[in-house]
């Protein structure tokens, strides 16, 4: 098993934040209140533990839902209000977008990578990780090209740079390793309560010139592979979010099933497995009569196209007027 720890070194800028008057001057300088900034910065720190912690229980053998539950239930017990999203676990072609079923069998392989990505959030302020396992320690150059890409992308995160020279230096590290990004993949901005907010960063080359704002929050996540880089959806869809919350025109039981989905997660995507664990009746069916209705969205399992093999690193940066701030370095 090979896995590449993050360095402190990915924390270009740390904010004095144990010291109130410089936070608050950040504050006024990044348009992020003293309130949110605990929350980003904590939501951000209880990920990245989690992130380790769970990555060391990934070997071959270890069912997958075990390794969902014990991220989801980590995440609750280091102190998040809530979970951003459902623990993802992408192994080999699938790129992002698995999490369990419930009573899954699929096993950990002995070999290939596993892709763990995982987020908190403290009030609405969120946080999102990830990492790739390579089982068997053969895919090293996998594990690089996604992890550098990453590292060199956190260290252009100043403010006024733009999204498309972020894309473009992702490209160059993972192709110079001779591997190609996954282009239909991107980061994302980040805000309360909304895991896809504003700008997207593309893990490719491109002239965009939306540009990085100090006081947002960015996701940024290469996915490396030796296929096309395109995408193709799998079945079942395991991921979903709500839309709306307001459907006079359904079933009793959908609109309150839809009511109750509001009340958990609000606007942030939640698992299938959740689902069929609140032990409602008929809540697979109401499940489909809301997602047929367009009041739920699925976020359906993505894979490589080509049958190619994805690595992926992430983290959270809170970008300041002094440089990258990385939430969830550990
Ligand atoms: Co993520």
């Amino acid at each position: 098993m090979l896995l590449f720890s993050f360095s402190t070194d990915l924390l270009v800028c740390q904010l004095q934040w144990t010291d109130k008057t410089s936070r608050s001057h950040h504050s006024e300088a990044s348009g992020v209140s003293a309130d949110s900034l605990d929350d980003i910065i904590l939501a951000g720190r209880i990920t990245g533990h989690v992130l380790r912690e769970v990555s060391q229980r990934i070997r071959p053998g270890a069912r997958v839902v075990d390794i969902c539950e014990l991220a989801e239930h980590r995440l609750l017990d280091r102190g998040a209000t809530g979970l951003a999203f459902p623990c993802n676990i992408s192994i080999d072609d699938v790129a992002a977008h698995y999490t369990s079923p419930q009573h899954d069998s699929t096993l950990i392989p002995d070999s290939g990578l596993v892709k763990v990505d995982i987020g908190a959030h403290m009030n609405g302020y969120l946080a999102d990780s990830a990492l790739t396992i390579d089982l068997d320690g053969s895919h090293p150059n996998f594990i690089s090209a996604a992890h550098s890409a990453l590292q060199a992308a956190i260290a252009e995160m100043h403010p006024g740079v733009t999204v498309g020279h972020i894309g473009t230096v992702i490209e160059r590290e993972i192709r110079r390793i001779g591997l190609t990004p996954v282009y239909q993949l991107a980061g994302h901005e980040m805000r309360r309560w909304t895991l896809h907010a504003g700008l997207s960063i593309p893990n490719i080359s491109s002239a965009e010139q939306y540009e990085i704002k100090a006081g947002h929050v960015y996701a940024i996540e290469p996915f490396a592979t030796d296929g096309t880089g395109a995408v193709a959806e799998r079945r079942p869809t395991l991921i979903f979010s709500g839309t709306t919350f307001g459907r006079p025109d359904l079933p009793a039981a959908a609109r309150d099933l839809l009511k109750t989905l509001h009340q958990r997660f609000r606007t942030l995507p939640f698992a299938l497995r959740w689902v069929q664990q609140m032990g409602l009746p008929d809540v697979e069916a109401n499940l489909r009569t809301l997602i047929n209705a367009g009041a739920i969205r699925g976020y359906p399992v993505l894979v490589e196209a080509s049958g190619g093999i994805v690595s992926q690193f992430e983290h959270t940066v809170l970008v300041t007027e002094d440089g990258p701030v990385v939430t969830t370095a550990v």
